[in-house]
């Protein structure tokens, strides 16, 4: 019978995928730019429940499948002929294709020297085998997790269909004790569709092209980054009792006495009657000491209380930045003559308030000044693939400049790197893979809303995460962006979690029609960059007026979100001309004295520099090897900027909050100023 109804399942996403227009190409609904929809009618998405970190623990194994797979890349002019000749059936080398080696994770277009595989559009396929031992089939369930694929997966396991995922950058799983062959050896399948169109998130449109070699098919999209593909994080299998804690979801709040409070509700997925089961919560304080705990009859929520709590800082805010605690779950079940423990998971877990109103934005009752960076995860060879050391070096260089936020631009980042985030006291704004969305329509609305359901759902017990930024740069100028965002907003503040709505906005005040939804108002602009390119004596009066202009129309507090230059390392020109390293000084310094003449006015709430680091984009004629408007280079070196930038970052902190200078700020200046950051 689930057979039956496994095979009717893949018949139906053949059927989808085949019948699915190649968008661009035919049977594209007519999307215009005035259409305005019903969008009261688009379903909300089902929420999302499952998902937790694969964590060890003494009744949980996990087990690594990352490594090096087996790798076909499809004809891109047949992307869909692996699915019609079934070549997850038996071992991809029996399609007698050439298979060569992948890294997973990664993302395949930057391993070979190939430029088709770079340039690939359409299907790729990945295999590997594994074993699983006998001791895992009794009492146990078997789940297999993504970290992310990016754009769909098909994932089969020994031929069957296990599962079906779209939207890149976030995990899936499922239990696969049914397929599972435990003692003997496993066959894991994964095809890859690294397709946009108008209705995926975000957005882009296949043509067909005639070359040289014949008619074949490009990806074309609006946004400025690499649309890296492949597995883009780490692949495990992890088991679970069968009685076991599925979900968790926890809230924290800390009371003027100076009591912290953790409520949490836990999702337990049971077997037969839950007769004698309980909940036991201890709560560890970094050392490891138990500083609270509970015997709780309801299995599915409760409230922890913390006496004199060691709240959660940001880094450089407090001398104790990124304090995490961890709360262990334990589920037991009690029979007449023993007490059996099921489950015990463990989660990491920072106590902070967050609040915010029309001008302020407070973490722990301290106003927050949001000093940082739009990012990208991007790096030679390995793409958009997870790479801890990257991750590391990454910190340490946002910890070296002294900031204390940056935003996920322009999709949700590696769940690694949130845990960093944490522990390392770096606020996020946490962004959907909406950029530059337009052609709204019904499908794109319930694909965009199951984006930010899934990104709050992975993301909600980050204490780092302090905002939801719904897109970037949308065309929200255009007829019919207010009953899209509205309906988006609408559905993102229903789910929010304790957090503050923002996007990256790129129109004007008087124009936006998505920012009288949002509770922090956040814009992009290049001021002596695309707009007057050279003239760095017309930024400050036109960023002055830009940022009043968006306070007065919506009394929200305002964040610039991007700004910058794209500079060549090396490139050197005095007096400064652009692209070359000192016109990036000269052109962040007058962004600074505008940041400082806003900020006085306190609903001015922080800048962003765009970007951290130069980054991969498609090739373009105003690219240079990708977007040079790093603060560091690809590789993760400082240009000249960055001292600047360091110098006042750390200035920030120390008027502030403050923080004690580094000793290297200013070797030379530093005993003059006594380390007194109003001298600076
Ligand atoms: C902004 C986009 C960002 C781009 C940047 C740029 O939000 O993705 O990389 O411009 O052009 O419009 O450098």
């Amino acid at each position: 019978m689930f057979r039956t109804k496994k095979y009717l399942a893949l018949v139906l996403v053949i059927f989808i995928l085949y019948f699915q227009p190649v968008p661009g190409q035919i049977d594209e609904p007519d999307l215009n730019d005035s259409q305005i929809y019903d969008y009261g009618k688009v379903k909300t998405p089902t929420p999302t429940v499952g998902l937790l970190y694969p964590r060890e623990s003494e009744t949980r194994e996990v087990r690594s499948l990352d490594g090096i797979w087996r790798f076909l890349k499809s004809n891109a002019s047949d992307p869909l002929r692996g699915l019609r000749e079934k070549w997850f059936d038996k071992s991809l080398s029996k399609t007698g294709f050439n298979l060569i080696p992948m890294p997973v994770p990664g993302s395949y277009n930057d391993i070979t020297v190939d430029k088709e595989m770079r340039d690939h559009v359409g299907t790729v396929w990945y295999e590997r085998t594994f074993f699983v031992p006998n001791s895992w089939q009794k009492d146990r369930r078997t789940w297999l997790r993504f970290g992310s694929v990016h754009y769909q997966a098909l994932v089969w396991l020994n031929g069957h269909l296990v599962m079906d995922h779209s939207i890149g950058h976030l995990p899936f799983e499922e239990d696969i004790s049914k397929y599972v062959k435990f003692g003997l050896e496993n066959r894991l399948t994964v095809m890859c569709d690294n397709r946009l169109d108008n209705q995926t998130v975000p957005q882009g449109q296949v043509h067909n092209v005639t070359t040289d070699d014949g008619v074949t098919q490009i990806q074309s999209y609006t946004f400025d980054f690499f649309n890296y593909a492949g597995i883009h994080r780490s692949v495990h299998l992890y088991t679970t009792s069968l009685t076991h804690i599925r979900d968790i979801e926890i809230k924290t709040q800390i009371s003027v006495d100076g009591m912290g409070r953790i409520d949490y509700r836990l999702w337990v997925e049971t077997v037969n009657a839950t007769d004698g089961l309980s909940l036991k919560v201890r709560l560890l304080d970094s050392d490891g000491e138990m500083v609270a705990h509970q015997k709780n009859r309801e299995i599915d929520h409760g409230t922890l209380l913390v006496p004199n709590v060691k709240p959660w800082w940001p880094y450089l805010m407090n001398p104790q930045s990124g304090y995490l605690y961890t709360v262990e779950f334990h589920i037991t079940q009690y029979k007449p003559d023993k007490e059996i423990l099921l489950d015990v998971y463990r989660l990491p877990v920072g106590i902070r308030n967050l609040s915010w109103d029309n001008t302020t934005f407070l973490i722990n009752d301290s106003p927050i000044y949001l000093r940082g960076f739009g990012k990208h995860e991007d790096s030679d060879i390995r793409g958009k693939g997870l790479d801890n050391p990257l991750i590391a070096r990454d910190f340490n260089l946002l910890k070296w400049i002294g900031a204390n936020a940056y935003r996920t631009s322009h999709y949700p980042y590696s769940e690694e790197s949130m845990q960093f985030a944490d522990e390392q006291g770096i606020l996020i704004i946490d962004e959907c893979s909406a950029v530059n969305i337009d052609l709204f329509n019904p499908q794109l609305l319930a694909n965009h809303m199951s984006a930010i359901e899934q990104l709050i759902h992975r993301d909600r017990n980050h204490a780092s995460v302090i905002a939801w930024s719904i897109a970037n740069e949308p065309r929200s100028y255009k007829k019919g962006a207010e009953a899209y965002f509205g309906a988006i907003a609408n559905y993102t503040r229903s789910i929010s979690q304790g957090r503050p709505l923002t996007a990256a906005i790129n129109s004007n005040p008087q124009l936006c029609q998505l920012s009288q939804f949002l509770d922090i108002i956040g814009f992009n602009r290049y001021n002596a960059w695309y707009q007057n390119p050279g003239r760095t004596d017309m930024i400050v009066k036109q960023l002055e007026e830009e940022a009043m202009g968006w306070h007065q129309r919506f009394q929200k507090p305002v964040i610039m979100f991007e700004y910058g230059a794209d500079t060549m390392e090396g490139m050197h020109s005095l007096p400064a001309f652009i692209w070359s390293e000192e016109y990036q000084v000269v052109l962040l310094n007058k962004h600074f004295e505008v940041f400082d003449k806003l900020h006085d006015l306190k609903w001015f709430r922080g800048e962003f520099v765009w970007n951290f680091a130069d980054f991969k984009t498609d090739q373009s004629i105003t690219r240079v090897g990708g977007n040079k408007k790093g603060i560091f280079t690809r590789d993760r070196q400082p240009k000249t900027v960055a001292h600047l930038l360091r110098l006042r970052y750390w200035t920030l902190a120390r008027k502030l909050n403050n923080c004690p200078l580094p000793n290297d700020l200013l070797t030379y200046f530093k005993p003059s100023l006594g380390h007194d950051a109003s001298e600076l």
